[in-house]
């Protein structure tokens, strides 16, 4: 079968990639993504200085997925934008930056520069972080994203994308789409991001699993598949002439699957690959090509969102 994807002028050789935040905050993380199976590679949210993020234990994983709230530890944008300067795009596995500013100011001044840098990552700003003590999920401000995203595109003219966090409410899907349908140069959203706020116990120590934020991060996993699938496929049907980039819950083949039946173009792994490894890729490439094969499927086309309804 044919896993290859072509879009936004991008050819990739499968569909998969890593979830931002997972092995992908240093270069020797983000050199195991590129030379894994993976068909493209996404770097850690980034601010423009470098930040250690929130204290420790912040991320842990239970029989569902993830809890974590590691608070936004990265390198600095400088040190990502010189990995994109020195990436070697025409290997054929795109590179995707991701920024996560404190501030709009932030973000338009990491825009800017990377726009005067002219490489060929794509920018994906995070608009759902939701783990900074004090700071509500930008994603959750529809009014607060409409002028976000009229401030970046006048900073930055080349296509990006945006990384959501799960919505709950046909209402709130429908609005969302309205704000973002308003900007052609949006050529990609991804959905999602964690849930926010969630509370893992553990009962034998009667007590929360993670230090920052009394116990409170954002669910990755198993936990969040429903909830992904949701999002990935009322974006596909209210955002048209946009892609939806499919994150949450993917652990075989089978949700990539459902993931990409649900209108993804592409996916991400996070949880999965952060518990298994970059050996994850393969494995589940080789489950999602078992899987067409069983359906008699040779390429993506052949069923992106084509869900069936009752
Ligand atoms: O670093 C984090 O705490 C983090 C971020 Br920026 C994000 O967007 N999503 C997440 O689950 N964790």
């Amino acid at each position: 079968v044919d896993l290859s994807v072509s879009w936004l002028g991008l050819a990739m050789a499968n569909p998969l990639y890593n979830a931002s935040g997972v092995m992908c905050r240093s270069v020797a993380e983000l050199e195991q993504v590129r030379t894994s199976a993976a068909g493209a590679v996404i770097t850690k949210s980034c601010t423009p200085q470098p930040r250690v993020g929130n204290p420790e234990p912040r991320y842990c994983a239970t029989p569902l997925g993830s809890i974590n709230s590691m608070g936004l530890p990265n390198a600095g944008y400088p040190y990502y934008r010189d990995y994109a300067r020195s990436y070697p795009y025409a290997a054929g596995k795109p590179l995707f930056l991701s920024l996560s500013g404190m501030t709009l100011d932030e973000n338009l001044d990491m825009l800017r520069d990377l726009a005067a840098a002219e490489l060929l990552c794509l920018p994906e700003v995070n608009l759902s972080c939701p783990n900074l003590p004090g700071k509500p999920q930008l994603g959750y401000d529809f009014q607060a994203c409409s002028e976000a995203l009229t401030q970046i595109t006048r900073v930055y003219q080349g296509p990006f994308g945006v990384k959501l966090p799960p919505y709950f409410d046909q209402v709130h899907f429908a609005q969302m789409a309205a704000v973002l349908n308003a900007f052609p140069g949006l050529r990609f959203v991804t959905c999602i991001n964690s849930i926010g706020n969630g509370l893992v116990i553990d009962v034998e120590r009667e007590s929360v699993v993670i230090k920052p934020k009394d116990g409170l991060g954002g669910l990755g996993g198993s936990y969040v598949l429903p909830t992904a699938l949701a999002n990935v496929r009322e974006f596909y049907r209210l955002l048209p002439d946009k892609h939806v980039v499919g994150c949450g819950g993917i652990n075989s083949g089978r949700e990539a699957f459902m993931h990409i039946l649900a209108g993804a173009t592409v996916v991400q792994i996070g949880s999965c690959l952060y518990e298994e490894g970059e050996g994850a890729f393969a494995r589940i490439l080789d489950e999602l090509s078992a899987l067409m094969v069983q359906k008699g499927y040779q390429r993506l086309d052949d069923f992106r969102g084509k869900l069936k309804t009752l």
